[in-house]
């Protein structure tokens, strides 16, 4: 068979790294990979196979002021357009209104991944059941490459949202979106520790990739391990979970063997020497990359630039 001939224009040709990434989705549609394509040849790290996302749902889903006010410029959607932009990011994703704020922002240069499902903290959910707040159609209408997701893997609603995801995925795979989910244990009988627990965290990652994810999120695992059934299997089949790179190996492996994206979340605001070790140990787990929300936009500009650039910098192996 011919092989694909090098691009001749100023468009980066595919890496071989981005080709092999594209081969692990056979059943998708030119349409979608051209999206995932879109997503990985991007930014600062475009062709390395891994991504930095600058998400920015949290206005939604913690309020504006616990989001915004550390960095008042912040409250601004064309704010984080900008500074996604600037720092060389693979993409940026957020809500519904804050993308029609700012989709016109960099037209055809920021890859947007529509956030089509919300939670507010007003009501403290136990049992988290985000409302769908977007479609399919808006995410083709503001130019996006994906759209995202979060499922609550434990929730007492996790078959609703599983059911929710399922007919949302079948409609953005005919219409050549990328999916994106974000798997969050949360609920049910799951204890706070339990929730970033790393059989939880990889059973977390597995699921979004049954349920169809190209791009599964997951937050980075701690060495707890929180289902007596899996202590007894780690018993039989030891299972490193010292370090975090460990622990990520483990998720990795997780989500069908390393054959999909895993993208780690950055969490609440921490120093910054914190956020890069936590990188380093994402990196050497094999993980894809960060997906960096407030520890990049509650800082001043200048600083959430250079964060998000030194962290795209431990990807790239600086
Ligand atoms: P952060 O880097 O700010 O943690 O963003 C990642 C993210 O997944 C956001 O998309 C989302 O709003 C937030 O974390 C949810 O955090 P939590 O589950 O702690 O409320």
């Amino acid at each position: 068979m011919s092989q694909p001939c090098a691009s001749t224009s100023l468009t980066p040709s595919l890496t071989p790294t981005v080709r092999e990434i594209l081969s692990w989705y056979p059943s998708d549609t030119p349409g979608v990979k051209a999206n995932i394509a879109r997503l990985l040849m991007t930014g600062r790290l475009a062709g390395t196979g891994k991504l930095v996302i600058l998400p920015v749902d949290q206005g939604f889903e913690h309020g504006p002021d616990r989001s915004f006010a550390p960095n008042a410029p912040g409250y601004d959607p064309a704010y984080h357009a900008d500074l996604a932009v600037e720092a060389g990011c693979n993409a940026y994703a957020a809500p519904l209104g804050q993308l029609e704020a700012a989709a016109d922002r960099h037209p055809g240069v920021l890859p947007l991944i529509l956030k089509l499902n919300n939670s507010d903290s007003l009501g403290g959910p136990k049992q988290p059941w985000p409302a769908i707040t977007g479609s399919v159609n808006d995410a083709l209408r503001l130019g996006c490459a994906a759209v995202g997701f979060t499922i609550y893997p434990g929730s007492d609603h996790r078959n609703e949202q599983y059911g929710e995801i399922r007919a949302i995925s079948e409609e953005a795979k005919a219409k050549g979106v990328a999916v994106v989910m974000w798997s969050y244990p949360r609920g049910g009988g799951l204890t706070k520790e339990g929730e970033t627990a790393v059989d939880v965290v990889a059973y977390a990652a597995h699921i979004a990739c049954q349920l169809g994810a190209h791009v599964v999120k997951v937050k980075p695992p701690t060495a707890h391990v929180a289902i007596d059934a899996n202590k007894k299997v780690y018993d039989k089949h030891p299972a490193k979970f010292d370090t975090l790179a460990d622990r990520i190996r483990h998720v990795v492996r997780a989500s069908f063997g390393g054959r999909r994206i895993v993208v780690f979340s950055g969490g609440e605001a921490k120093d910054t020497a914190s956020v890069i070790e936590e990188v380093r140990g994402i990196h050497a787990g094999g993980g894809n990359g960060s997906i960096v929300g407030r520890n990049s936009f509650q800082r001043k500009r200048e600083d959430g630039v250079a964060l998000l650039r030194a962290i795209m910098d431990v990807y790239a192996g600086k």
